[in-house]
Parts: structure tokens; C-alpha cells; sequence
């Protein structure tokens, strides 16, 4: 019996359990974790010297939508408003219309009543922005059922594809998975100089992979240790949410936003007709110039904008992404080490049909951005790298032997100092316990991959090292030197395998960033 099975059995014994309960009660992960009231820390309120640009509600709530025929499908979702500001600053993507994009300007000042209406604590992570530790989700701040906390910061970033998903401790990988995740799109005054596609030509892909019961309803982790260590793959390659991507577009040139919102599937993506993908922009936003690549492998959480022109297609023409989806554990992701990766060729997941109507010529710029140099003899420790050590064993997924702790728990060695710039290396090297991928991502910054070496970094053509970086994703045996730099704020701050499960596991810690 596989692993989906014996949940979906669970399922249909208890399927008379409706709504969010029902998630709950069906889904609390079979590892004796339950939720506990983390809230350690008051909920932040609205500040009257705080005058935002843009004021939105976001509310976490229990819904149904209809994702495949037939029955619609229980799941969480974000749902929300415009306060002020911007009618545009929040939307709901095409595909299934449950998950929320939020678009700001750099420098824009932004305040956000999030309403937990869940049966459980949540707090809301923005991924990929610098900002105050108060406002970056960590889990110390989670707040419970019913409860509100006020976000209140101004946009740092410069223009990229962000985005935002729960980060309540132990309980993020089920959160996603039930469907609360949204994109964070930030543009700025460079972008525009661009001149890159927007509006109706600017087309967030969001990938995530879910299994389905025979009653339509959402399958998770089978329960027990194994399968968190494993963790979750889903039968299905849903894009925006639906199970079935079409999309018509003009005959002209456009940007997408492929974001890899997966709880734990790795994907090497490309162009049906096997033209290759041109590359604008990675995590951090858009690169100096455009990369071209026969395949993109995206770890979770990992942002890859590409450029593609269909003018000269004609209509009625289909143009598909095509996925190959990887498991992250050795054995899976062999493929990739070798180079027998971008091969096979992988399955259609978002479909585009070329309409009617007359050929739109445009030019992608060779010079797309500029941004700030980070530099390695600016780097404190240059010789030395500050090594943290990846590695499963005895059911814990660990960073340097420990897993996450108390709250605000920060060793000697995860102490770093304001104003400098620090080499950091992911190593992958544990030969015994369970060997995976794990994509690793920092809060707080962006930074710059310097090296990657060990098994299959020769063949690096598919992964997004390039521009700046949150996300990085380390195979079995390679270790990956970044570059970062601690600006602006002092505080706590995450660091965590993105493997949402691996992360709920407690392969995740803290750093503190002080004066
Ligand atoms: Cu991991």
C-alpha cells in the first residue's frame, strides 16, 4: 500500500468531517507534533505615526473551490482587500483564483491586517524581503485562531518576484500545502527602464504539486517519522492552482514568474518545442543581462522570470512548459548529478495557445539591471566560510547537528555582526543518515552564490545561481559558497532547509544579526 493510500483510507473513514475541522483532524501529521500555542510574542498593532501608500486585509480562512471536475476541493486560502492605496495592489491569480498577489513599488509604505481564521496558530512569512525581524514572520510571533496581527514596513527590495506563505512552527508544510501561498511582485524604477513585458504580458506561474482523493479532497504526508524525511510529492502538477493550465496569449513578447511552491518537489523545467529558456531574473530580481538555458531546475521556494516570445507563432500554435518533477532524496535526484536530467523532457504543466490577431515585434534589452556588488574581499572571513553541515538522521534533519530550538535560540557560531559581509557555505556532505537535496534559504537578505562544487556542479547549467539569491539548492555531496551582507537590522532571523517538511522537522535556526 503506498503512503497515499493509507491516508486516503483515513480520509474516507472521516470524510464526513467538513471544512477546515475536517483538514485538521484528517491532517495533523501522525508524529505526535500537535500544535501548541507558540505565541510567545504580542501581536503587532497599527501605529498611528505609520501613514501607508497601500493598506490591505489579508485574511487566512477555510473555502472550497472547485480544482478538478466534479466535487470542489476543502482547502485554506488567503483571502483579502484593498483598504487604500492602489485598487491593483492585491489580485487573485487566473488558474483556480484562490492564491493572492500582492503588487508594490520599491520604497512603498505598507501596512497589512492579517486575521488568522484558521482552527490554528499562523503567522505570515514574506519571502524574499529585508525587513525588521518584527515583521518578517518569524515563528516566535505566530499568533492564535481569531487573532490579528498588523504588518507595518516599507518595501527595500528592488523590483523581483517575491512571495508569502504561513511559517508557524511545525505546521508550515501543512499550511501550503493547504493551499495558503501568495506572490509579493515588487517593481521599481529600473524595471520600468526595462521596458520588459507587463500587464496582460506579465504571467505568474506558480508550481505546486498535490495528490487528490477519489472525493476530490487534498491528500498530505502519510503519518509518521519516514515520510516527513522523505518528504511530500504530490501525483499532480497544478500551475496557479489548476490541474489544467491553458492559456491564450498574443502574438508578442512575454515575462513569466515561475515561482516552485512546492512542499518538496524539485523541478527542471523547459520549452516544449525545445527552444531554449531565457532567463531575466532569479530570486532577487532581475539579472544584468539575459542568460539563455536549455533547462531551469527550480528547488522550493527558488523564482525564475523568463522572456519568451510568440510573435512569431502562428495562431492556434501551443507552446507548453514542460516539467520533470524530482523527489529530493538521493536517488531521485541522481538524474540530476549526472546530466540525465534534461533529457527525458518531462510532462506538459501550463499550456499557452496562440490567439488570433497581427505580430508584435519587441526586443528584449541586453542590459537589464544593475545592482549592488557584493564583494569577496569585502567578505570578513574570507578564507574561513562559515560551514554549515546538512544532514538527516535518527528522524531529525539538522544544520551543524542541531535541530530548531527555543524560539529565540542562537548558538555562538550563528551570531553575526551588523554592517559586515560574511562568506557562508552549505555543505551537503553527510555520507550516512537519509542523502537529499535541500534547498536552503535565508531570511532577511539577498545573496550572492560565489561557488558551487562537489557531484554534478559542472553540469550547473540548470540550476539559478545567477543575480541574487534566497534560496539556494544543495545536491547530495556539493557544497555552495555564498556571499552575504548584513545591512540595516538587527534581530533574529531564519535560516532553513525549504523542503517544508524538513524545515517542520526542525532543520531550520536561527541567526542573530548584532549591533
Ligand atoms: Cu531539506
Amino acid at each position: 500500500m503506498s503512503t497515499h493510500d493509507t491516508i486516503d483510507a483515513d480520509r474516507r473513514r472521516l470524510v464526513g468531517a467538513a471544512g477546515a475541522a475536517g483538514i485538521v483532524a484528517l491532517l495533523r501529521p501522525g508524529t505526535g507534533l500537535a500544535t501548541e500555542a507558540h505565541a510567545a510574542m504580542p501581536p503587532a498593532e497599527a501605529t498611528a505615526g505609520f501613514k501607508p501608500d497601500i493598506e490591505l486585509e489579508l485574511n487566512a480562512v477555510a473555502d472550497e473551490i472547485r480544482v478538478l471536475p466534479g466535487n470542489a476541493t476543502r482547502l485554506w486560502r488567503f483571502t483579502g482587500r484593498v483598504l487604500r492605496g492602489n485598487p491593483q495592489a492585491l489580485s487573485f491569480l487566473d488558474g483556480s483564483g484562490h492564491i493572492p498577489v500582492i503588487r508594490v513599488r520599491r520604497g512603498q509604505k505598507l501596512r497589512i491586517h492579517f486575521t488568522n481564521r484558521l482552527p490554528e496558530d499562523s503567522i505570515v512569512h514574506w519571502h524574499g524581503l529585508h525587513i525588521v525581524q518584527r515583521m518578517d514572520g518569524h515563528p516566535m510571533y505566530a499568533i492564535g485562531s481569531g487573532k490579528q496581527y498588523v504588518y507595518e514596513f516599507v518595501v527595500n527590495n528592488r523590483a523581483g518576484t517575491h512571495w508569502f506563505h504561513p511559517h508557524p512552527h511545525e505546521r508550515t508544510g501543512l499550511q501550503v500545502y493547504f493551499g495558503l501561498a501568495g506572490l509579493f511582485l515588487v517593481g521599481d524604477d529600473e524595471e520600468d527602464a526595462a521596458r520588459l513585458p507587463r500587464g496582460e504580458f506579465d504571467l505568474p506561474l506558480v508550481i505546486q504539486d498535490r495528490s487528490f482523493n477519489d472525493a476530490n479532497q487534498l491528500v498530505y504526508l502519510a503519518p509518521g517519522m519516514m515520510a516527513r524525511m522523505m518528504g511530500f510529492q504530490g501525483d499532480r502538477v497544478l500551475v496557479n492552482g489548476s490541474a489544467e493550465y491553458v492559456r491564450p496569449v498574443a502574438r508578442a513578447a512575454h515575462r513569466m514568474r515561475i515561482l516552485n511552491a512546492s512542499n518538496s518537489t524539485l523541478y527542471s523545467l523547459r520549452w516544449s518545442d525545445g527552444r531554449p529558456l531565457t532567463l531575466i531574473a532569479t530570486d532577487g530580481g532581475l539579472l544584468e543581462r539575459p542568460l539563455t538555458r536549455g533547462s531551469l531546475t527550480l528547488g522550493i521556494g527558488e523564482r525564475a522570470d523568463v522572456w519568451v516570445d510568440f510573435s512569431e507563432r502562428q495562431p492556434g500554435d501551443e507552446i507548453a512548459l514542460a516539467a520533470e518533477s524530482w523527489s529530493p532524496s538521493l536517488e531521485n535526484v541522481t538524474g540530476l548529478q549526472t546530466g540525465a536530467a534534461p533529457v527525458s523532457g518531462g510532462r506538459p504543466i501550463a499550456r499557452f495557445r496562440v490567439a488570433a490577431g497581427a505580430a508584435r515585434k519587441s526586443v528584449l534589452p541586453q542590459r537589464l539591471s544593475a545592482f549592488p556588488a557584493l564583494r569577496l574581499e569585502d567578505a570578513v572571513n574570507r578564507g574561513r566560510p562559515r560551514t554549515v553541515q546538512l544532514s538527516m538522521q535518527r528522524g531529525q534533519a539538522m544544520l551543524n547537528g542541531r535541530a530548531f530550538g527555543r524560539m529565540d535560540e542562537v548558538a555562538d557560531d550563528e551570531k553575526v555582526k551588523l554592517g559586515t559581509t560574511e562568506v557562508w557555505e552549505f555543505a551537503n556532505d553527510a555520507s550516512f543518515g537519509m542523502r537529499m537535496a535541500h534547498p536552503m534559504h535565508v531570511h532577511n537578505l539577498q545573496f550572492r552564490v560565489i561557488e558551487r562544487s562537489g557531484p554534478g556542479h559542472a553540469l550547473s547549467a540548470g540550476f539559478t545561481d545567477e543575480g541574487l539569491k534566497d534560496v539556494v539548492l544543495v545536491l547530495p555531496g556539493q557544497r555552495v559558497k555564498m556571499l552575504m551582507k548584513f545591512e540595516d537590522y538587527t534581530g533574529i532571523y531564519l535560516y532553513h532547509c525549504h523542503i517544508l517538511e524538513h524545515e517542520d522537522l526542525g532543520m531550520m535556526r536561527n541567526y542573530l544579526v548584532r549591533a
